[in-house]
């Protein structure tokens, strides 16, 4: 078998030219399949990948992001596997799908007057192959002027979005659909009055229509290529899904947001199913423009939009009373992207409870004169951490983190447990590890010591990672109970609040108990309710009677 060096060039596209080059997904030295897809193309009407006609080795990629291609550009070349019988051949990249030449009927739309200034209502139908796409933003309203290749409206398939331009200078008469509507074979968009005839149509005939010798209609086709519905397009390129993007926008929004320098990712849409409109981007820009929004940074980002939730709109707090802008701390920072991103993720659940630590108590007080010679601090923390290793071990449906491929979960065999410090940069989680290991005075000294370390600013980041599950202790602060929120790529994390005497019926009276409110919030991705209840029941066991950790 020999192989040959050959060329992978761009197909019909409609006969656009300078479609930009917006993707490049292939490297020199990547082994290709037939259809696997090599570049993305933009009109500013819509975007779609080009797949290779050819499998082999890539050996040169001719085209970078930015550039402008057309019909017949070479795209890449490759050593293909073949019967070649002659290097270097040319091969077309791919059938286009449009009939030879001579099957080009011009349809027979009947003579038209050619006075400039007469006017004449034409259809502007569904786009062949769009049938059955639902409309998903319409752009104009009867009375409206529009210019000849305005965005009427936009169409959507579950593989593409396309935008149906008007073809020709004129006024819309009559809207026939809505949003939410579904196409039909031979349905009509909207009826426009144009100066003239209907001469324009034959001028510009579809892809679609070069593949047809259909009987001529007095209806207006949108110019070429505008957007190739999927069906007509299949076999030779597929138009990119917007919703493949990490933004819901259509080609022209894309466009626009370009020359404009905006991050679509920072602009939150309010069309239909947060699709971002012109309005939006434009609102934006003024926000931006005004002081309103700072240029966003990721931060920001985060804040304002999450998982295609509306933003929270700026407020100009200052209407209000006087008022300073204090900048975040690059801590503060993380923590509100982190704790976005993790409440926006995991499912929480979380649980209460009540330890009983009136033994806890009394032992620790009574090692006090000798923590007080080791030098350590002695807090209910360190029996904590010790109580919820044990835990982890005996429960190890705790101790596991989703994997990223979503069809694994990751049993950890070590415990290292993370500590919430609030420090005077942020909140900070230093790892406290392998605590199943330690003893009691081990870790009240370690942990005296990453504490101090925190509120130092002198953590690491090596000092803040892999912990398998957090524990979050406002207990010597107040408060009866709250939720914490995991801290991912951990499954859940114990909150701690204020202990107090509480009355506790022991079976015969009420008994004055020293009670710690617990929460336990965890991922209800990875962690089932039982386990959770057979956890929190476990730790709590150990908590109340410390002598449990020996057995
Ligand atoms: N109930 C009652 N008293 C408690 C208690 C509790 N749950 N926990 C601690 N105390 C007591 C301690 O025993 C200590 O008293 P003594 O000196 O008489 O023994 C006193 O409160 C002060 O404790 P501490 O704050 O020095 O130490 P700690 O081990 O309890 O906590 C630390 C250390 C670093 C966890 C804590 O200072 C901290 O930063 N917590 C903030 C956590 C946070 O911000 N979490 C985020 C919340 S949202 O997820």
């Amino acid at each position: 078998m020999l192989v040959t060096i050959q060329t992978v060039s761009v197909p019909d596209i409609g006969g656009t030219e300078d479609a930009e080059v917006i993707e490049v997904s292939v490297a020199v030295g990547d082994v290709i399949e037939v259809d696997q897809s090599i570049i993305a193309l933009e009109t500013d009407k819509a975007s779609m990948d080009i797949p290779s006609s050819l499998a082999g080795k890539i050996t040169k990629i001719n085209v970078s992001v930015g550039d402008k291609l057309s019909e017949g550009d070479v795209i890449i070349e490759l050593e293909a596997e073949g019967n070649g019988e002659s290097a270097n051949v040319e091969e077309p990249a791919t059938e286009a799908p449009v009939a030879e030449p001579e099957q080009k009927e011009s349809p027979a739309v009947p003579e038209v007057a050619t006075d400039s200034t007469a006017t004449q209502v034409i259809d502007v139908p569904v786009p062949d192959g769009a049938e059955g796409a639902e409309v998903i933003e319409v752009m104009v309203a009867e009375g409206d002027e529009v210019a000849e290749d305005d965005s009427l409206i936009v169409l959507e398939t579950d593989k593409a979005s396309m935008e149906v331009p008007a073809p020709s200078a004129g006024k819309i008469v009559s809207m026939l659909v809505k949003q939410g509507d579904k196409t039909a074979e031979g349905g009509v968009i909207l009826t426009m009055e144009v100066l003239g005839a209907a001469a324009p149509v034959e001028q510009k005939p579809t892809p679609a229509e070069r593949t047809k010798s259909e009987p001529a209609k007095q209806a207006a086709t949108p110019p070429a290529p505008k957007a190739q519905p999927e069906a007509a397009a299949s076999d030779e390129v597929v138009i990119r899904s917007s919703q493949s993007k990490e933004v819901y926008a259509g080609p022209a929004i894309r466009k626009f947001a370009r020359e404009m320098a905006v991050d679509l990712t920072r602009v939150t849409g309010t069309g239909d199913r947060g699709r971002i409109t012109k309005e939006n981007v434009k609102a934006y820009v003024k926000e931006v423009m005004s002081g309103q929004k700072p240029l966003s940074t990721p931060a920001a980002s985060v804040l304002s939009s999450g998982a295609g939730i509306p933003g929270i709109p700026p407020v100009d707090f200052t209407q209000f009373g006087e008022i300073d802008l204090v900048p975040m701390s690059k801590i503060k920072k993380l923590t509100s992207q982190n704790m976005t991103r993790n409440w926006l993720n995991i499912p929480h659940v979380t649980q209460f409870d009540d330890a009983d630590i009136t033994d806890l108590e009394s032992f620790r007080k009574g090692l006090k004169p000798e923590a007080e010679k080791r030098g350590v601090k002695l807090t209910p923390l360190p029996f904590l951490l010790k109580a919820c290793a044990a835990a982890l071990v005996a429960e190890p449906s705790f101790n596991v983190s989703m994997h990223h491929d979503g069809e694994h979960i990751v049993q950890k065999k070590y415990v290292n447990i993370g500590v919430a410090v609030d420090s005077p940069i942020g909140l900070v989680v230093p790892v406290i590890r392998d605590v199943d290991k330690k003893g009691l005075w081990e870790l009240a000294a370690e942990f005296m010591e990453i504490v101090d370390k925190a509120r130092n600013a002198k953590l690491g980041p090596k000092d803040m990672q892999g912990g398998c599950f957090t524990v979050s202790s406002l207990g010597a602060m107040g408060g009866q109970g709250f939720t914490p929120i995991v801290n991912a790529p951990e499954v859940a994390i114990l909150g701690v609040s204020k202990a107090e005497i509480k009355p506790k019926w022991n079976g015969s009276e009420f008994e004055p108990r020293n009670m710690l409110p617990l929460s336990l919030s965890y991922d209800h991705r990875a962690v089932n309710g039982g386990d959770a209840g057979r956890f929190f029941t476990y730790l709590n066991s150990v908590i109340a009677d410390v002598r449990r950790l020996l057995l």
